[in-house]
């Protein structure tokens, strides 16, 4: 939890296996490939769910198999480390610029969690002079919304913190609502923060429009062939303190939920904004025949 934020998650990912690769030692290709791989699981055992931390280590070793040698791998994975890196910011960038089309002067606006990606897209607008109110959930029990409410007030935008639980009762003042993504699967279901699913909900029914702001690198190729996105679940010390409750009692505390595709209004990439349905075409064009498995 030091790092936090899908996108930061896998550029630091891929910045760990590039520093594996800069400061290995050993000349034994077949070594390397096991030390690597030990590396590559470690790394992705740390966060199950957000597939772009998959991605971004997976696109960093790409094509390592085939090196003649120790250097060329080493040198490979610290190239393709680096790509991966400036692609993420660059898409950033570019999702915040094609999203701020997306909110219209007097607009009011709910983000969920801290989505460096979502509040891109509404700080962009905010700069274009387009005059915005944003209502961000307390996000529970970390309560990442204290981070997103002092990103947006530092812009100087009207910012109001929301209670979780509070949603359903603001909704009907909303016009739009961006969050984030930590994985989206191949029929266009959004996995993010535990919670986001109430608050697509609260928002069909409320007629908000519900957007998903997201680099397509957390799409999910594995889902393609139907694995299931592994949902973590942690510890029961972020809900509640030793002694609090009685020894009997369980606690569930599940990170992340699913919130189906036909709750989204439409995933805007770096590519563009594309419906739910467009997802598996994109992993198409990006993975290729990798999306094929036996
Ligand atoms: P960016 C966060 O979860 C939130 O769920 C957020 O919506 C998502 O990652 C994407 O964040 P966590 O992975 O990449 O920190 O937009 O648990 O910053």
């Amino acid at each position: 939890m030091k790092i936090r934020g899908a996108g930061k998650i896998a550029r630091e990912g891929a910045e760990a296996i590039g520093h594996f690769a800069r400061t290995y030692q050993g000349n034994d290709l077949q070594q390397f490939m096991e030390d690597l791989n030990d590396a590559m699981q470690e790394l992705l055992s740390s966060r199950p769910t957000a597939v772009s931390l998959w991605n971004g280590v997976h696109s960093s070793v790409a094509g390592v198999k085939d090196a003649d040698n120790v250097d060329d791998a080493r040198e490979l994975i610290i190239k393709q480390s680096q790509e991966f890196i400036k692609e993420s910011e660059e898409s950033i960038r570019r999702i915040a610029e094609i999203g701020a089309k997306r909110i219209e002067d007097g607009d009011v606006i709910m983000t969920h969690c801290n989505s460096s990606v979502a509040i891109g897209v509404i700080t962009e607008a905010y700069r274009q002079g387009k005059d915005i109110k944003v209502y961000a959930t307390e996000s529970r029990p970390w309560r990442q919304g204290i981070l997103t409410v002092n990103d947006l007030s530092k812009e100087g935008i009207d910012t109001t913190l929301i209670i979780d639980s509070a949603v359903r009762l603001v909704m009907k003042k909303v016009d739009k609502v961006f969050t984030g993504a930590d994985t989206v699967t191949s029929q266009g279901n959004l996995i993010n923060k535990i919670g986001t699913s109430q608050v697509a909900i609260c928002a069909n029914e409320a007629r908000a429009q519900f957007y998903v702001c997201t680099e397509t690198y957390k799409f999910s190729p594995m889902t393609v062939t139907g694995d299931l996105v592994k949902i973590e679940e942690r510890d029961i010390n972020e809900v509640v303190s030793e002694g609090e409750i009685p020894s009997n009692v369980k606690v569930f505390n599940p990170v992340f939920d699913v919130t189906p595709a036909k709750y989204i209004s439409g995933l805007i990439t770096e590519l563009g904004v594309i419906s739910p349905g467009a997802v598996y075409g994109i992993m198409e064009r990006k993975f290729g025949k990798e999306l094929m498995k036996e």
